[in-house]
């Protein structure tokens, strides 16, 4: 087990991971923040959270927005409390990704699927599905027992080009590499396209699902600004990291989960699949939204102080007028938004989530407890803050004997808002 004492836990970013450049531009700092997935046993105090710098900051060269810090990977990954969400809108993409990549690509039975950051494999298990052999790599050793029990063979490792030189040479070469919400969380994304030299096959493909910055700034989702993300990408530094790489990104889709995110397929150079327009449409796009720009990020971090005091003021105003207010979803994002909002276990009562690692404990920094919905249908609040907005459709539509009954929903970003039946 490493010793994490003697790790640096929070490093400064010095150099751009993915253009080289060391020209960035500040636009928001959070301060000290506790890890969105740190949750806590209960206790009655609790003066070892650790805290570490949450800031970004705009590369002036390529745009890629980045994390201030990055804190140990061994510190946030190795025992994971987040499992990829089995709501009915994560099945149904997760489903649609693999019938996307079987379809576009002509996977064909037999053929060899590797996915970076495979959580409990439920994403490779669609893979499965499709008659594709698969592999799971992911430094989460909780999560890849999960995997492997379920049938999904799994590496519990970080990737790395070293982990893709040994895939390559104890399983083949990979037909197709996958990294959904992962890519963005790794600081050597650099060493992992170069691995990707020494995994894919020549007409491989590597398919990165990441959050979309564009969707990010225009939406104001601050709240998805937490240590796990080390990068928020645009297409224009996704395009000089692979071209470093003798690689190209070809095509890309905008997809709606997590708040707007980009499913981005990129090959090698010298191989069989064409660039498409959308890959020069978004990057015209990103250009006309001044994204290459400061003045943007400027606006972003006026608008995201506003968001933060509307937000603390109407949880607060609901309070003070004696309504009972909870949160619904122990999203790492949501944990983030109470931290940097300041509200927490003064203005909520609980939190509901569905996730059993989470039911029991107490959010970071707020020490908020997590109930199980069972649990808050007993005595549900007056109205929830809703922390998965990402799945609000789904859950309004779950929750509607609660918003019947005179239950209330606050969706916090962009503008703090409020739904009633
Ligand atoms: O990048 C990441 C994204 C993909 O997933 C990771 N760094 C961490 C994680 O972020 P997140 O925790 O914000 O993801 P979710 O899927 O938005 O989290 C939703 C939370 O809400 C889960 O804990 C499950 C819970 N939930 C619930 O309680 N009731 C979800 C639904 C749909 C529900 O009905």
């Amino acid at each position: 087990m490493t010793d994490l004492t003697t790790r640096t836990a929070a490093r400064p970013v010095t150099r751009c991971r993915t253009c080289r450049a060391d020209d960035w531009q500040d636009v928001v700092s959070f301060g000290s923040v506790p890890l969105a997935n740190g949750f806590l046993d209960p206790a009655a105090a609790y003066p070892d959270e650790p805290r570490y710098p949450l800031g970004v900051v705009s590369c002036r060269s390529c745009r890629l927005l980045s994390l201030t810090h990055v804190v140990d990977p061994e510190i946030l990954y190795r025992d994971y409390a987040y499992v990829t969400s089995g709501s009915d809108t994560m099945v149904r993409h997760m489903r649609g990704v693999a019938e996307t990549c079987r379809r576009r690509f002509g996977l064909a039975p037999g053929d060899f699927v590797v996915e970076i950051g495979s959580n409990t494999g439920q994403q490779l298990a669609a893979f499965q599905d499709t008659g594709a052999r698969v592999l799971g790599v992911d430094p989460a050793r909780n999560l890849a027992a999960v995997a492997d029990a379920a049938g999904v063979p799994t590496l519990p490792e970080f990737f790395s080009a070293g982990t893709a030189r040994q895939v390559a040479r104890d399983f083949g070469r990979a037909d197709l590499v996958l990294g959904r919400h992962v890519f963005a969380h790794i600081d050597d994304i650099s060493g992992v396209v170069s691995g990707l030299r020494e995994l894919l096959t020549p007409d491989g493909v590597f398919a990165v699902e990441v959050p979309y910055a564009l969707d990010l700034v225009e939406r104001l989702e601050f709240d998805t600004i937490y240590h796990e993300h080390l990068s928020y990408f645009l297409i224009r530094p996704l395009c000089a990291l692979f071209e470093r790489h003798g690689m190209r990104v070809f095509d890309i889709e905008r997809l709606p989960v997590h708040g707007g995110s980009i499913l981005v397929f990129a090959g090698f150079a010298d191989g069989p699949w064409p660039v498409r327009p959308v890959v020069s449409e978004l990057l015209r796009l990103e250009e006309s939204a001044g994204l290459y720009g400061d003045a943007a990020y400027r606006d972003f971090a006026r608008q995201v102080e506003r968001t933060r005091d509307g937000l603390r003021s109407l949880v607060r105003g609901l309070v003070a007028a004696g309504e009972r207010v909870a949160g619904y979803g122990a999203s790492a994002k949501g944990t983030t938004l109470l931290n940097i909002c300041g509200l927490g276990s003064a203005e909520l009562e609980f939190c509901s989530d569905t996730t059993d690692l989470k039911q029991g404990k107490v959010l970071p920094g707020t020490h908020v407890p997590v109930r199980s919905p069972q649990a808050a249908a007993q005595d549900p609040p007056d109205c929830y803050l809703l922390l998965a907005w990402n799945y609000a459709d789904e859950i309004l539509r779950k929750e509607s004997a609660f918003l019947d009954s005179g239950g209330t929903f606050i969706l916090p970003v962009p503008e703090p808002s409020i739904v009633a039946a």
